[in-house]
């Protein structure tokens, strides 16, 4: 994409809304921006519906600025809370049915690459961990054994936040929510796991309390999918209103998960690393 396209014509210019000027003056777009320099740039996600401390939020503002090039990524997304703050970016986005996703992102990403063979077009799933291990989970690992080049990101906030708290696969054992009165029967699926053993060539898991390792398993995770093959970010993002905690507890809670069940964790296929190095080296950037 050429700036061109979103630098507005001198006549239409006094009718945009100042919102869409700054993010073409300010925004990280054609910019070398990343989480390191939140505060100084005018980000693609500022303003969401999302309930008071959602970590979802959080979570997505963060992956938003650890794009390597926001101007070249699709975004998919499906059915979930994430739904609200992603269909509102100033990002490609599309929606899918409920699981969906890898197999949208699937054929999207073979297009783009037909299409633009000379170009990286950064295909990212970004959706809540109901959507991948529970009704999503065959179409996400098959995307993954099949090798395709795409980015999935589990917002994974251990339940089924828009609907009102059903325990999802990814519900901590034991845990009682809305609708699971009697507490989870069975711990959270390993899909961390599944992932190293189903193809990915690189997987991270994270929390929110870590920006700046995110940013940096974003544009990893983002890198290696262009080129090697398949690649799985777990990011732990809170639900304040399900998991009932107060709004204001959010990072606290994320933090303390890290230290304990939820520690940051980050597998490397040699093929990636070694791609990786070369990529890094290449441009001479400090930001891996
Ligand atoms: C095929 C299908 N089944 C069920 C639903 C209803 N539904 C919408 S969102 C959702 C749960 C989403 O949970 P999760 O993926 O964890 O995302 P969160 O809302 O927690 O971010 C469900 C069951 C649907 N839209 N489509
Ligand atoms: S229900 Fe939970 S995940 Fe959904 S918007 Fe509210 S805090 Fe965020
Ligand atoms: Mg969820």
């Amino acid at each position: 994409m050429s700036n061109r396209i979103i630098t507005p014509v001198k006549e239409f210019e006094d009718l945009l809304p100042q919102e869409y000027k700054d993010l073409v003056a300010d925004g990280p777009f054609f910019a070398e921006k990343g989480v390191d320099d939140l505060g100084t740039f005018k980000e693609i996600m500022e303003q969401h519906p999302h309930c008071a401390g959602c970590g979802e939020a959080l979570g997505m503002r963060l992956v938003l600025a650890g794009l390597p090039t926001p101007q070249d990524t699709l975004i998919i997304g499906t059915p979930g809370c994430s739904f609200f703050g992603l269909a509102q970016t100033a990002l490609n986005y599309s929606n899918t049915a409920f699981g969906n996703q890898n197999a949208v992102a699937s054929g999207l990403k073979r297009m783009l690459q037909i299409r633009y063979p000379d170009k990286h077009k950064d295909v990212v799933v970004m959706v809540g961990d109901g959507g991948i291990a529970d009704i999503g989970l065959d179409y996400t690992l098959h995307s993954w054994f099949r090798k395709e080049k795409i980015t999935t990101i589990m917002l994974d906030n251990e339940v089924y936040g828009n609907t009102g708290g059903q325990e999802s696969g990814m519900s901590k054992e034991g845990k009682v929510l809305n609708m699971a009165p009697t507490g989870k029967k069975f711990p959270k699926i390993p899909v961390f796991e599944l992932a190293k053993t189903s193809g990915c060539c690189y997987v991270a898991k994270v929390t929110i309390a870590s920006p700046k390792k995110i940013g940096k398993v974003i544009r990893r995770a983002i890198l290696i999918a262009r080129e090697i093959g398949p690649t799985y970010v777990q990011l732990f993002t809170p639900c304040p209103t399900n998991l009932k905690f107060a709004p204001d507890q959010t990072l606290k809670v994320a933090k303390e998960a890290e230290k304990d069940y939820y520690p940051f964790e980050e597998f490397i296929s040699d093929d990636a690393a070694a791609y990786l190095a070369k990529v890094e080296q290449a441009k001479g950037d400090g930001k891996s």
